[in-house]
């Protein structure tokens, strides 16, 4: 009975065995057929993926494919600097155990696939410095997982998507030199985690939303050259303060650059910046701000570079 009970138990062991193998292989297919319409969507003047990408070979060996000891499923794709032109295709978002993507420094364009959403173990997302356009898409709340978003130096167009706002292990976002436009959304205050927002050259306006000052691990911030317009915000936490500027707008304590320059920012500058002491850059210029802020802080000693 127990030799029995033993036999059924390394009959099931191999077969499942057996099975995750074939399960593995097919999945791989599912990766293989994504990089392959990838692949087919791009013009490849380097000749970098021509003879690399081929069927013959394991996606593994893929030039910028890397992938994962545990589970042999694509886990890297690297093809930044590549001169690649051409589209992302829906299809890159069957690569369910991507973690990092990095397409900087080509020139694909048009608009990003919904999919991309799909990738729920997608940690980073480089696609910098390319042409992409279009709006940023609000399905990219599906990556819950994603901690660095770089999408600057691009033609992104639209406005910011609220459920931006559910990506909270975002620690970098980067959305700088495109031409969105509308306002900042409040919910970018629920992105706990953000040490960099990267905003800078794209038409922004009305107010720079209250929220921000929630972001307590904040150390750049970058407003400069848009449209924003209002004062700059005195709420620097969570609590509901009335009328006058509160103390405690030194909780942003790990700030060390805020560029709010050449905006529409107007009113008095709130003195409560100089309690930011690891601020050593601040950019204030081309606005139509007012007050008599130098006389009235002292400057944090860490001070390199103001610009009013
Ligand atoms: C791999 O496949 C490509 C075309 O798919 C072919 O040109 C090449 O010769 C093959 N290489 C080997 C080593 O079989
Ligand atoms: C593809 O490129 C990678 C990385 O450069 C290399 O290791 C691999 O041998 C190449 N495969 C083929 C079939 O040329
Ligand atoms: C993506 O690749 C580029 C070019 O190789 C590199 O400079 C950049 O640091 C990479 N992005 C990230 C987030 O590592
Ligand atoms: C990309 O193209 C430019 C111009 O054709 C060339 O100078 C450069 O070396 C190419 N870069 C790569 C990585 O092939
Ligand atoms: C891959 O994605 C496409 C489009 O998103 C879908 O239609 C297709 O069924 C998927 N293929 C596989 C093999 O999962
Ligand atoms: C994302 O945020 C939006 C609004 O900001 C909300 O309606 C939606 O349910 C959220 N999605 C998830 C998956 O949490
Ligand atoms: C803003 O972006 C535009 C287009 O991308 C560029 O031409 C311009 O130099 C940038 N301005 C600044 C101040 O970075
Ligand atoms: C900037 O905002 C003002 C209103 O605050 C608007 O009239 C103007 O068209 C905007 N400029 C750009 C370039 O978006
Ligand atoms: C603060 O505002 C709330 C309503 O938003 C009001 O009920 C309260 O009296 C105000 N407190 C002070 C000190 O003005
Ligand atoms: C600067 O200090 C003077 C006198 O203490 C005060 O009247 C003025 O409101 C202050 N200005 C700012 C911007 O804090
Ligand atoms: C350093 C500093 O100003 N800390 C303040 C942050 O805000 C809380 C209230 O939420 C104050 O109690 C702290 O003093």
């Amino acid at each position: 009975m127990i030799r029995f009970h033993l036999l059924s138990f390394a009959l099931t062991f191999i077969h499942c065995l057996t099975f995750s193998h074939a399960a593995i292989a097919r999945n791989l297919i599912t990766d293989q057929h994504a990089l392959l319409a990838f692949k087919h969507q791009i013009d490849d003047p380097g000749n970098f993926l021509s003879n690399n990408w081929t069927a013959n070979y394991s996606v593994c060996n893929w030039v910028g494919v890397s992938c994962a000891a545990k589970h042999g499923r694509v886990r890297a794709l690297d093809l930044s600097n590549m001169n690649l032109t051409g589209i992302i295709p829906p299809q890159l978002g069957n690569l369910s155990f991507l973690a990092s993507l990095n397409l900087s420094y080509n020139n694909l364009h048009d608009h990003l696939p919904i999919e991309l959403g799909q990738l729920n173990r997608l940690k980073l997302i480089d696609l910098s410095n390319n042409f992409f356009s279009g709006g940023i898409p609000a399905s990219l709340d599906g990556c819950q997982n994603l901690q660095r978003l770089y999408l600057h130096t691009n033609g992104f167009g639209g406005s910011i998507p609220r459920s931006i706002g559910n990506l909270t292990r975002l620690t970098n976002l980067y959305l700088g030199e495109n031409n969105l436009k509308g306002e900042i959304p409040p919910e970018i205050g629920n992105l706990k985690r953000l040490e960099i927002l990267y905003t800078s050259n794209n038409s922004f306006s009305g107010e720079i939303p209250q929220e921000i000052g929630n972001l307590r691990n904040l150390e750049l911030l970058y407003f400069n050259t848009n449209n924003l317009s209002g004062q700059i915000p005195t709420r620097i936490d969570s609590n509901r303060f009335n009328g006058s500027i509160p103390k405690n707008i030194g909780n942003l304590t790990q700030l060390t650059m805020l560029y709010l320059g050449d905006n529409n920012l107007e009113g008095e500058i709130p003195p409560e910046i100089g309690n930011l002491r690891e601020l050593n850059v601040l950019y204030l210029s081309d606005n139509y701000l007012s007050g008599n802020f130098v006389t009235n802080i002292s400057l944090p000693f860490m001070f390199q570079v103001i610009y009013f």
